[in-house]
């Protein structure tokens, strides 16, 4: 009998698969699998936490307990990636600026970025959150500390993404370039067992994701689009359903399972969206495109985008490419 594929074997299997590899993007993966598990177990209890402390009901308890969650999930990725010598810089969507390594630890060849807990306005609803990272190679020179340089590259160069949900369930989802492998985590053993391998996604799809809130600002060839999912005349021939979590890696992790597009658009209001390119969006369409499917920011690429700052923001359309291939025509002439 085949046993269960677990996330170290998996891990093991692919880096035995390229003889060249030095053992680093293990060390990564399963320090980052570990931080998941630690700050799933903190999600889990935040509710319980509130009421054994007595916050519930105070006017800032759910700020509080929200802000507090983000700190600690900050804390536990940092405490579980510092002292593996693999990275030479880190940029945590917590921190205005880049976070240095401990002296006393070797510098290594990579550089992440992560959003330790993406969502968390959802917090105190019980509604899925989720931890976002990105993995860069060094473009500093070897051995000593990197620096903003190593964290502001483009999308493309990305050696590694992925996302961890704290659902119903906690996933863990990453490509390290070579397609889309999604685990779940089994609460019995505390492993992480593969459940989705190589995962592609959906061309078809009965769902459209975006907040219809903020519709009044939008262009008026968006809302023109977005109309027509509401009615036959559209490339699925059929009404589609809204479903909107509001919680980027919920709504992203839906998509790539059942198709259609997740969309942040630019408005007049928010002129550049609300997601972040280094954080959020650019992770989020290595994923995409290494499942099958397209992220834009209108009439071009994400991935293709020169940064200017770590925590700017980017207007997201990422889902099934014949979803954005229809999008980006009808809204950005494309
Ligand atoms: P949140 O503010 O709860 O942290 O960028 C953060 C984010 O959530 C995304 O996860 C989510 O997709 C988006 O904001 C939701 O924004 P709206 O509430 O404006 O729809």
């Amino acid at each position: 009998m085949q046993g269960p594929m677990n996330l170290t074997r998996f891990i093991y299997e692919t880096q035995k698969a390229f003889p060249t590899a030095t053992g680093d993007f293990s060390a990564i993966l399963n320090q980052i699998a570990l931080a998941a598990k630690i700050v799933s177990l903190e999600v889990n209890r935040a509710g319980i936490m509130e009421d054994v402390l007595g916050y519930q009901g105070e006017v800032n308890a759910s700020g509080d307990a929200q802000k507090k969650l983000d700190v600690i999930a900050d804390n536990v990725f940092f405490n579980a990636l510092e002292h593996i010598e693999k990275f030479c810089i880190m940029g945590s969507e917590e921190n205005e600026q880049p976070v240095k390594l401990p002296a006393q630890y070797k510098k290594g060849r990579y550089a992440i970025l992560f959003d330790p807990l993406d969502g968390s306005s959802n917090i105190d609803f019980n509604v899925s959150i989720g931890t976002i990272f990105s993995v860069y190679r060094r473009v500093t020179p070897e051995g000593g500390d990197g620096t903003l340089q190593d964290l502001l590259q483009p999308g493309y160069k990305q050696v590694a993404a992925g996302y961890v949900l704290y659902g119903s369930s906690t996933m863990m989802t990453f490509t390290t370039g070579q397609g889309v492998n999604m685990f779940t985590l089994d609460p019995q053993i505390g492993e992480f067992i593969l459940t989705h391998p190589d995962i592609r996604i959906p061309d078809t799809t009965r769902y459209y994701s975006i907040n219809e809130g903020n519709s009044a600002n939008w262009d008026e060839k968006l809302a023109t689009y977005v109309d027509s999912l509401k009615t036959e005349d559209n490339i699925h021939g059929k009404v589609l359903s809204g479903r909107y979590i509001g919680s980027m890696v919920a709504d992203v992790h839906r998509t790539l399972l059942g198709g259609g597009f997740f969309a942040y658009p630019s408005d007049r209001v928010n002129t550049s969206g609300k997601l972040r390119l280094m954080y959020e969006a650019n992770p989020m369409a290595m994923i995409i495109e290494q499942a099958g499917g397209r992220a834009i920011y209108g009439e071009g690429d994400i991935l293709g985008i020169i940064p200017r700052d770590l925590h700017q923001k980017v207007p997201v359309y990422l889902g099934s490419k014949r979803d954005i291939d229809a999008l980006q025509k009808a809204v950005f002439g494309k």
